[in-house]
């Protein structure tokens, strides 16, 4: 069985103006696609990768064979952490969160304007390429916390439940280096209703 990604639920241009058409056709096109085929390369005729989920994987990356493991990482966190990110994306979207997610931020951040602050710093922050997230640790808390490359909250033991793709390659031909631009216009397409369903499986 391999990876497969998945459809993508709106179109290129149902984030206009926030996530340009453009952009979604190269990043969901070219290098998300090209994420999903290597980590189809590196996990081919080990059945016992091919028989996991890549989330499964990720979680216990020292379980996957030395030869392959740096092109799990990066490969299989390529294209599972852009899955979630599609996935919590979407047109007539953002604003407050929504359903248990809503109340949980404002315990754990102390408002949704002060997770805001500190989702945006993560973000800012992030030295060169990598992804901010919001994640459910062990205890079932909500944590901030950032990785580098594409590397997957899964491998420390956190649940994401919430991304943001600080690569140049999720911003550039909109944005150019105005990654701050790019984060306040993220905020317009969360799907919180996703993201609550995720927070509540
Ligand atoms: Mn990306």
């Amino acid at each position: 069985m391999s990876y497969q990604q998945a459809a993508l639920k709106y179109a290129y241009d149902a984030l206009e103006p926030f996530i340009d058409a453009k952009t979604m056709e190269v990043h969901y096109g070219k290098h998300h696609k090209t994420y999903v085929e290597r980590f189809n390369t590196a996990i081919a005729g080990k059945p016992e990768l091919e028989k996991k989920s890549g989330e499964e994987i990720l979680s216990n990356l020292e379980a996957v064979p030395e030869d392959v493991r740096a092109a799990v990482r990066n490969n299989g966190g390529g294209a599972v952490n852009h899955s979630l990110y599609w996935d919590i994306l979407g047109p007539k979207s953002g604003g407050e969160p929504q359903g248990m997610i809503g109340p949980a931020i404002a315990t754990a951040f102390g408002s949704f304007a002060e997770f805001k602050t500190k989702f945006t710093e993560a973000g800012m922050t992030q030295f060169g390429s990598g992804w901010a997230w919001l994640v459910v640790n062990k205890d079932g808390k909500l944590e901030i916390m950032k990785t580098a490359n594409q590397d997957s909250p899964l491998s420390v033991g956190k649940k994401p439940i919430l991304a943001l793709d600080v690569w140049e390659h999720a911003y550039y031909l909109k944005y150019q280096n105005r990654r701050p631009e790019y984060i306040e216009a993220f905020y317009n397409v969360i799907n919180w209703r996703r993201v609550d369903e995720l927070y509540c499986p």
